[in-house]
């Protein structure tokens, strides 16, 4: 296998985290987002939707999604299950993915590639330039906090997000919400609930990679 990855990206690193926690060691190359590598002709004959994370399968199957990397990975390396062991476990995970995905992954990608002057003409990831939207920056800001709400609500009366351990939703939504941080949006300082998960998924070994 080979996996695509970019050490300062944070979709890569929901991959990165799903494989440390599974204990694999994949063959890895590095795609430099900031000098756009994904651009390039090399990189868009691996996958020309230009973006990161990839896994190419020992049959040459290539992955260019997180929710298809890890359910490749759970179903050839089950252990530790990391998607539910039940049919409601399995959809709660996939619910809760699909939630951070919506409703916190793009709207902090609005925010930042909305906003920030580096991401002029590149507002949205892939081959095709797009001009900024500011409007949908500050629509954005206003649904991650909206997030941060629901992940507090959710978090009241659990350790973990989608069942009762720790699963591929934590994996995004930890992720993400580190990313949202360091975009100036961090988890609100009243949010206990939501601020031990995040101290409890941080002490994983799996969230230094
Ligand atoms: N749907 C993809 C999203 C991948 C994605 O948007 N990756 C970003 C990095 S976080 C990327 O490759 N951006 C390339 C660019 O900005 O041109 C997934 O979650 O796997």
């Amino acid at each position: 296998m080979i996996f695509y990855d970019c050490t300062t990206a944070p979709s890569p690193r929901r991959a990165r985290m799903f494989i440390a926690e599974k204990g694999l060691d994949i063959e890895t190359r590095q795609v430099d987002l900031g000098k756009g590598e994904q651009l390039s002709q090399e990189f868009l004959a691996v996958n020309p939707l230009a973006t990161v994370p990839v896994l190419v399968t020992d049959n040459g199957v290539t992955l260019t999604e997180n929710i298809a990397i890890a359910t490749y990975l759970e179903a050839v390396h089950p252990e530790p299950a990391l998607m539910g062991s039940t049919a409601e476990e399995r959809a709660q995970v996939m619910m809760w993915n699909t939630i951070v995905d919506q409703q916190c992954a793009l709207p902090v990608a609005d925010v930042l590639r909305n906003s920030h002057p580096k991401m002029a003409g590149r507002a949205l990831p892939g081959p095709d330039d797009f001009e900024q939207i500011p409007e949908l920056a500050a629509r954005g800001k206003a649904r991650v906090k909206i997030f941060h709400d629901r992940l507090e609500q959710q978090l009241q009366d659990r350790q973990y997000l989608a069942i009762n351990q720790f699963s591929l939703a934590d994996i995004s939504a930890f992720v993400i919400t580190g990313f949202a941080t360091q975009v100036g949006m961090p988890i609100p300082p009243v949010h206990s609930a939501s601020l031990e998960w995040q101290a409890r998924i941080a002490d994983r070994p799996s969230a230094a990679v």
